[in-house]
């Protein structure tokens, strides 16, 4: 990005998650995450003219004030470990939401509404629906809070209209009146509910449900569903923004609400991507499907055969799974369709811990030779008792 970074102990970003950086998915106008990402920009202007600014090329390299302490994340909270972060070094890491950029864009005030679409970085499992660079649309909407100063709602009413069930697990904020917070929470919930009848619009019988949810940096909180494949499918969090965040950014006069939706787990519905890893092949195969502003079915080029290998070893006490899918990303980057723990047991007599995967290696553009694969799990063996301190079995 132009700068440069000193490593430290809590360096932990590898040269596959570090090319991602350049490749600016989202503003490459013929690639599905784009056309979904105009598609939705589109429906939100049309749906609230002139309201909702998009933002699409801020710095993905952020503090961690900005992506945790901003957004009142608890000092503890898991998200923050260097197991599930990337880390440039203590002070800088890769955001692992577009959230990490609210604080920033409320302090500006220039807009009532944002759309803020960018690549995110979280470390992950290996398999078809996870990879660890994948993109997220953030939207924020503010409102003059003394629109509401005549609306008179108990809060009984208020949790009821919002539909939230349980006011003391998510909770309407003690800064706000059970009329604002209702009203602000239903334009959220209609506006979110007309994005997606909007992009699944050839959709027959659409099904969706809202789940109560938590979020430090929203109250109440929710997040979406569709029914896809027989299984419900998490599209976006969402709620009412905590007032300390309206406070703290200079908008107490304001009360808001915020999504952050995950742009790929759409667009692999919308245009029937099967497999995460596609939406970055350059394979023309792939590229040439897809045009600005049309909604088109992938056809998929023919499935290459998998190649299965095993490999077991004993965990140190530190041993964390997500280490384990960093070394498979790195050593067989994406031919590494899933890593997949099958057994693990606990020594009865000497109390060591094992564990066993298995890798499922297939490339989307070929067939891998036996020869070839073996020589990447070679490697593998390697490097996982290099990096993570196992003792292979
Ligand atoms: C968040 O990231 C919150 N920042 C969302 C939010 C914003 C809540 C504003 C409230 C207000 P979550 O971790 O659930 O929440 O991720 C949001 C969405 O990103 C998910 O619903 C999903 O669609 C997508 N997503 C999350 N993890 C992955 C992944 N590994 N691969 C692909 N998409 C993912
Ligand atoms: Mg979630």
């Amino acid at each position: 990005m132009g700068k440069d970074y000193a490593t430290d102990s809590w360096t932990n970003v590898g040269p596959s998650v570090l090319e991602k950086l350049e490749r600016r998915l989202h503003l490459q106008a013929n690639h599905p995450l784009a056309i979904l990402k105009a598609k939705i920009e589109h429906h939100m202007n049309e749906a609230e003219p002139g309201v909702y600014r998009s933002l699409d090329s801020l710095n993905p390299v952020v503090s961690p004030k900005l992506n945790f302490d901003d957004l009142l994340f608890e000092a503890d909270h898991p998200g923050r470990r260097p197991t599930d972060t990337y880390y440039v070094n203590a002070d800088n890491l890769l955001r692992t939401h577009t959230s990490a950029h609210q604080s920033t864009v409320l302090r500006d005030r220039s807009s009532r509404g944002y759309l803020l679409t960018a690549d995110v970085y979280r470390r992950d499992e290996v398999d078809q629906t996870h990879y660890p660079v994948f993109h997220q649309m953030e939207g924020i909407r503010t409102f003059d809070r003394s629109q509401f100063a005549g609306q008179h709602m108990t809060e009984a009413e208020a949790l009821a209209a919002m539909g939230v069930k349980d006011g003391a697990k998510n909770p309407i904020q003690r800064q706000h009146t059970p009329a604002e917070a209702a009203a602000v929470a239903l334009h959220l919930k209609s506006t979110l509910e007309n994005v997606i009848k909007n992009v699944f619009a050839s959709e027959k019988g659409l099904q969706w449900r809202w789940n109560e949810e938590y979020f430090p940096f929203t109250s109440p909180s929710w997040e979406l569903e569709v029914l896809y494949n027989g299984k419900w499918l998490e599209l976006f969090g969402s709620g009412v923004v905590r007032q300390e965040i309206m406070d703290n950014t200079g908008n107490s006069d304001r009360i808001g609400w915020a999504f952050g939706l995950g742009l790929e787990r759409i667009a692999m519905r919308m245009f029937n991507i099967p497999d995460i890893r596609l939406f970055w092949s350059t394979d023309e195969r792939f590229t040439s499907q897809f045009r600005a502003g049309s909604i088109s079915s992938f056809v998929p080029f023919s499935k290459y055969p998998p190649c299965y290998k095993d490999i077991s070893f004993w965990t140190p006490p530190t041993f964390h799974d997500n280490d384990f899918s960093e070394v498979v990303r790195e050593i067989a980057g994406d031919i590494a369709e899933e890593a997949k723990l099958i057994d693990e047991f606990t020594h009865p007599k000497t109390g060591r811990a094992s564990r066993c995967y298995r890798i499922n290696y297939r490339a989307m553009d070929r067939t891998l030779t036996n020869a070839e694969v073996d020589e990447v799990q070679e490697r593998l063996r390697q490097a996982v008792v290099e990096r993570c301190g196992v003792e292979l079995r």
